[in-house]
Parts: structure tokens; C-alpha cells; sequence
């Protein structure tokens, strides 16, 4: 290759890189906790995915009520914690991209079916896990500059990179036994040309790694603890909502101002071919309930509120249909992926879940979804539907 200045340039070799700190031990106590925020990430998430199905297989329960505010929080928790860890992790090992392999032939097949393996497994593996924290991280700030279905390809994205960081522990089982029963500073599992110290001491960098990890985590946790709600600069729906609670999509992003406040709104209630249409008078002359449950966003954020309104069953009984159907709820948006979302059995079952007429005290506010939307204990913010038209007994 030669450069515009006529030098020639080459392709680095491992040996240029010559730190000490770019070395299996660090890589290996880096790896470690990553490995422990990648299992974490991908359990909450596969979780969280389950919890947005339509017609889970097996009910999810609504207890505790803070349930999915937990998973949620370790999800976006561990998956912002690994940001820093995967950067440090990819600086100590960069050197190996440049390693020579074996020259098919010229070794046993064994060892070049492990070449393979190692090699094909981490490149699978930093690019699925490059593309897992780049999508989550731009989700968490309500960044999406992709056209793709983030929750389809994030979910399956999960299974390769779980996958091939299964293989890549396999492959690398002696190694990491070996560095781990040695001392941090023990050079016996260094490249031979990896000897000049670094910026810092291997320590330091460990130390400096960790730190920076739980800045990550105590940034990510604030979108949830309103102690560290001021430390949550990555959490796009900060404190300051009307009400005292954020808002997700507004009701002009949402375009429907007109007709969430149209004087002659009902909510309709629908099973079979027989209807109910309640205006939100009626419904304020139903029984009023008053619960204490939280918005757990995907994205992260959650919050509790108070909600006062009318039982989801108790509207559902007006129509004859049995206490534990499963009930479409239509939104007044027209378009845009959270404007509809199903309540299970279990869910419409729940005392808990209701259709809220207001919001700690107050008329919900119309960004809140006046005048009338559902919360239910123990579900994802995303099915928390606003700006209520009507419910449908499907089943
Ligand atoms: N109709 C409708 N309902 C919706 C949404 C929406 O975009 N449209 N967003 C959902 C999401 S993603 C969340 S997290 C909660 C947030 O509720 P809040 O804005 O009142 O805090 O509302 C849910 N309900
Ligand atoms: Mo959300």
C-alpha cells in the first residue's frame, strides 16, 4: 500500500503494539464482568420481550407491580454499563486482529478448525454486541436514525451475540483459568513483544475501568431512582412531566389535541355485537378506584403515580362479558406503534387495572392521555395505553 506522500504504508503488526496493558490479564478481568453484564442484559431482555407479547403462552402475573420496572432498569442498567467495559475490553486485545494465523496445510486440521472457531466467533461476537449497545443506548435517548424495527432486531440480535459469546468462552476456557490463577502483573501469558509500560499501571487501569462502568450504571439508574434523577443525562423522558410524572410522546407528537378534546368523546365498550358508549361524566360517576403504579418505559425510564379511575372489569361487566377476558384497547391515534395494546385475562382480571381519569389528584393532563387511558400493574410502559376510543372483549 502506499500513502498520498508516496511512504509506504503497511499493515500493523501485533508486535507494534508493545503495552503492557494490552495484555490477557486485563482482558480477561474485563471480560469477566462484561460477560456478567451481557448474561444480564440478555435475560432481562428476552424477558422484557415475552412481556410485550400480545398472547403470552404462559401468563406473565401482575405481582409485584414493580416487576417489570426491575427488569427494565437492569436491562438498560448492565447494557450502559458494558459501554466502557467492551471499549477497554476491544483496546487490550486490539494487537491480536493482527496476528498472523496458521497457514492451512501446514498445520494439524484440529487447530485450524480452533482458528476458525475463535476467529469466526469473535468477529460475530463484537459485531452483534457493537450493534446490541449502539441500537440500545440510541433507544434509551429516543434516537432512531435506522428504519428497521428496533424490538425485532435488537431481540434477535440478543440470540447471536449470546451465542457466539458462548462459543468464544468455550474456546477460551484455558486461557482465562490460566490468567485468572495468576497475578495481575504476571507477564507469563503476555505477547513476548508486549513489555513497555503503560499510561498507567495495570491496577490503574482496572480501577479506572471499574469507575468509569459505575458512572454508566449510576447515569442509567437515575431514569429510574428519583435520588440520581439529576445524574440520568442519557434518559431522554427526565422528571418535570406535567403532573410530576415525564411524558413519552406528547399529544401533538401523538396528533391527537382534536380529538382528545373533543367535547363529545366516549369510550366504547365492545362485546360481540353489543356496545357501550360512556361519556367522561359517566365514567366519573362510576365506582372510582385509586392505586399506586408505576410507568416502566422500555426505554429505561419508570416512574410511580398515583391513578384514579374506573376498573377495567367493572367496565367490561357492563356488557355481560365474563371478569377475565382479553380486551383490545384502541387508541384515538391513527398512527404510531404504541396507539393500541391488548390486556390478557389475568391483566383485565386484576383490581388494579384501570381505566385512569386522573393522575396524583388531578385530571389526567391531555400529554398524560385525557381523557381517559389504562394503567395495569406489572406491564411495560408501552402497553400503558393513552387517549383511550375503545375497548374490545376479544376473547
Ligand atoms: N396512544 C398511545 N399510548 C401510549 C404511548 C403512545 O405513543 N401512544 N406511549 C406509551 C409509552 S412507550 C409509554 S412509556 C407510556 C408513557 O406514559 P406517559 O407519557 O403518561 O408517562 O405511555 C404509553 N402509551
Ligand atoms: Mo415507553
Amino acid at each position: 500500500m502506499s500513502s498520498p506522500g508516496g511512504q509506504r504504508v503497511r499493515v500493523p503488526r501485533a508486535d507494534d503494539f508493545g503495552s503492557r496493558l494490552r495484555s490477557a490479564a486485563l482482558a480477561v478481568r474485563v471480560g469477566r464482568l462484561l460477560g456478567v453484564c451481557f448474561a444480564l442484559a440478555f435475560v432481562t431482555g428476552v424477558i422484557s420481550h415475552y412481556a410485550q407479547l400480545d398472547r403470552p403462552p404462559l401468563p406473565i402475573p401482575t405481582s409485584p407491580a414493580w416487576g417489570y420496572r426491575v427488569n427494565q432498569a437492569l436491562h438498560v442498567l448492565s447494557g450502559t454499563a458494558a459501554v466502557p467495559l467492551l471499549l477497554v475490553k476491544l483496546w487490550t486485545v486490539y494487537p491480536l486482529l493482527f496476528t498472523r494465523g496458521p497457514r492451512p496445510g501446514l498445520v494439524p486440521s484440529r487447530a485450524l478448525v480452533r482458528v476458525v472457531l475463535e476467529r469466526g466467533s469473535i468477529a460475530v461476537l463484537v459485531g452483534s454486541a457493537l450493534f446490541q449497545l449502539s441500537t440500545g443506548l440510541a433507544n434509551v435517548t429516543q434516537w432512531y436514525p435506522w428504519s428497521f424495527s428496533f424490538r425485532g432486531s435488537h431481540y434477535a440480535m440478543a440470540w447471536i451475540a449470546i451465542g457466539s459469546l458462548l462459543v468464544h468462552i468455550g474456546v477460551k476456557l484455558p486461557l482465562i483459568r490460566s490468567v485468572l490463577s495468576r497475578d495481575l502483573d504476571d507477564t507469563g501469558a503476555d505477547r513476548p513483544t508486549a513489555v513497555a509500560p503503560g499510561l498507567l499501571t495495570r491496577r490503574g487501569l482496572l480501577r479506572t475501568t471499574w469507575l468509569t462502568a459505575a458512572t454508566a450504571a449510576v447515569v442509567s439508574a437515575g431514569g429510574t431512582l428519583s435520588v440520581l434523577d439529576r445524574f440520568a443525562v442519557l434518559s431522554a423522558r427526565r422528571s418535570g412531566g406535567p403532573d410530576g410524572l415525564p411524558i413519552n410522546r406528547s399529544a401533538e407528537e401523538a396528533d391527537v389535541v382534536e380529538a382528545a378534546s373533543a367535547g363529545d368523546w366516549t369510550c366504547q365498550i365492545w362485546y360481540g355485537d353489543r356496545s357501550v358508549d360512556l361519556r367522561r361524566a359517566e365514567l366519573e360517576q362510576m365506582t372510582q378506584h385509586t392505586v399506586t403504579l408505576p410507568i416502566a418505559c422500555v426505554e429505561g425510564w419508570s416512574a410511580s403515580a398515583t391513578w384514579t379511575g374506573v376498573r377495567v372489569r367493572d367496565l367490561v361487566a357492563l356488557t355481560d362479558a365474563p371478569a377475565n377476558a382479553e380486551v383490545a384497547v384502541t387508541s384515538l391515534q391513527r398512527r404510531g406503534g404504541a396507539r393500541a395494546s391488548v390486556l390478557p385475562p389475568n391483566v383485565t382480571a386484576d383490581d388494579r387495572t384501570l381505566l385512569a381519569l386522573r393522575l396524583n389528584g388531578a385530571v389526567l393532563s391531555l400529554d398524560h392521555g385525557y381523557p381517559a387511558r389504562v394503567i395495569a400493574p406489572n406491564r411495560p410502559g408501552v402497553l400503558q395505553t393513552k387517549w383511550v376510543q375503545r375497548l374490545e372483549v376479544v376473547r
